[in-house]
C-alpha cells in the first residue's frame, strides 16, 4: 500500500443536480466547491464541469462517487430521468485524459455507505445498509465488513425492487419501484396528484405538520413502501442496520415514522434504523476513503 492518505484526493460526487467536489486529506474536506450538472445528455459535459471544479495545481489522487451504475470506469443511468447520459460512457478513461491520473469511480450512494460504515452511522456492525431517499433513492450495501459493487455494478439499487406491481412506471423501465413510491420525486408528483396542486416533497412535509390528512396518507405509503423494502433485504442479506440519509430521509419525523411502521412488522424482519451521520458530503468522503484503502472494482 502506498502512503495514500498523506496526500490529498481530488472528490467528486456527480448529483442529477449538482456537481460537487474536495479535496480530501484523510477525513478532512477543504476547498469544498460545486456546480450545477450539465443535463445535456454527454458525458463529456459532465467531465468539462468536472475539469473546471479541479484544483489549479496537478492532481494525484482522483475519487469520483457517481449517480448511476459504474461498471468498469463506465457510467450508465439506471434512471435517465435523474441522469441523462449516454449508456456505458467511458467516464474514467475520460477523466483521466482530462486530470493526467486514472480516477476510482464508484455509485454514489455505495460510496456513501462507505463512509457511513467507517466513519458514521454503520460504525461497529458488519452487515449494513445506507440508504438515501433524495430526488431518487439510492442505497449501498456493506455485508460481511466488505461493500458490495456486484458484477455489473448494479448491487444496492434497491430503489428499483418493486413496491406496487400496477404502480406507474420507473424511469428504469420496470413499474412501481420504490423510486416511484417514495423518492422525493415521487412524493412531489403523488402529492400534487392527491392534492390537486403542485407541491414539492417539503410542502408535503408542511402540510402533513399541519394536520392534512391526504398529505399524510401520500407520505405514510413511501413510509410502508421503504420499510417493506428493508424488510425485503434483510430477508434477502439479514442486514444489521439501515441508515437513511437524503433531504427526505432526514424530514422532521421521517426516520421516526421508519421506526414506527417498522415495529408492526413480524419481529424476524425487524432491524435497527438510524439517521446517517456522515452527513450531504459523504459520499465525497466515501468515495476518497474507498480510495485510500486501495479499494478496487472489478
Ligand atoms: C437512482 C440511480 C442510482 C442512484 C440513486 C440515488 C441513476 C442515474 N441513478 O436510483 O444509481 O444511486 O438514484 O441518486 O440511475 P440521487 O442522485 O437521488 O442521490
Ligand atoms: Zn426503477
Amino acid at each position: 500500500m502506498t502512503a495514500a492518505s498523506d496526500r490529498a484526493v481530488f472528490a467528486v460526487d456527480i448529483g442529477g443536480t449538482k456537481i460537487a467536489a474536495a479535496e480530501v486529506h484523510g477525513r478532512h474536506l477543504l476547498d469544498r466547491r460545486q456546480t450545477a450538472t450539465p443535463r445535456t445528455g454527454r458525458g463529456d459535459d459532465l467531465v468539462a464541469a468536472i475539469a473546471g471544479l479541479a484544483p489549479k495545481h496537478a492532481v494525484s489522487a482522483v475519487a469520483v462517487a457517481t449517480t448511476g451504475i459504474v461498471r468498469d470506469g463506465a457510467l450508465t443511468a439506471l434512471n435517465p430521468r435523474t441522469l441523462p447520459i449516454e449508456n456505458g460512457y467511458p467516464l474514467a478513461k475520460a477523466l483521466e485524459t482530462a486530470l493526467g491520473v486514472p480516477p476510482l469511480v464508484v455509485n454514489d450512494a455505495q460510496a456513501a455507505a462507505w463512509a457511513e460504515f467507517t466513519v458514521g452511522a454503520g460504525r461497529g456492525y458488519r452487515n449494513f445498509a445506507f440508504f438515501t431517499v433524495s430526488t431518487g433513492i439510492g442505497c449501498g450495501l456493506v455485508i460481511d465488513g466488505r461493500l458490495q459493487v456486484g458484477a455489473t455494478g448494479l448491487a444496492g439499487h434497491v430503489g428499483h425492487t418493486m413496491s406496487d406491481p400496477g404502480g406507474v412506471i420507473c424511469g428504469c423501465g420496470r413499474h412501481g419501484c420504490l423510486e416511484t413510491i417514495a423518492s422525493g420525486t415521487a412524493l412531489a408528483r403523488r402529492g400534487s396528484e392527491r392534492l390537486g396542486r403542485k407541491v414539492g416533497a417539503p410542502d408535503l412535509f408542511a402540510a402533513a405538520r399541519q394536520g392534512d390528512r391526504i398529505a399524510a396518507e401520500v407520505i405514510a405509503s413511501a413510509v410502508d413502501a421503504l420499510v417493506n423494502g428493508f424488510a425485503d433485504l434483510t430477508a434477502a442479506v439479514d442486514i444489521d442496520c439501515f441508515a437513511v440519509g437524503g433531504g427526505v430521509g432526514l424530514a422532521e419525523g421521517f426516520i421516526e415514522a421508519l421506526k414506527v411502521r417498522s415495529l408492526q412488522l413480524p419481529a424476524v424482519f425487524q432491524r435497527p434504523i438510524v439517521a446517517a451521520k456522515a452527513g450531504a458530503d459523504a459520499g465525497l468522503l466515501g468515495v476518497a476513503l474507498l480510495f485510500d484503502g486501495n479499494f478496487h472494482l472489478k
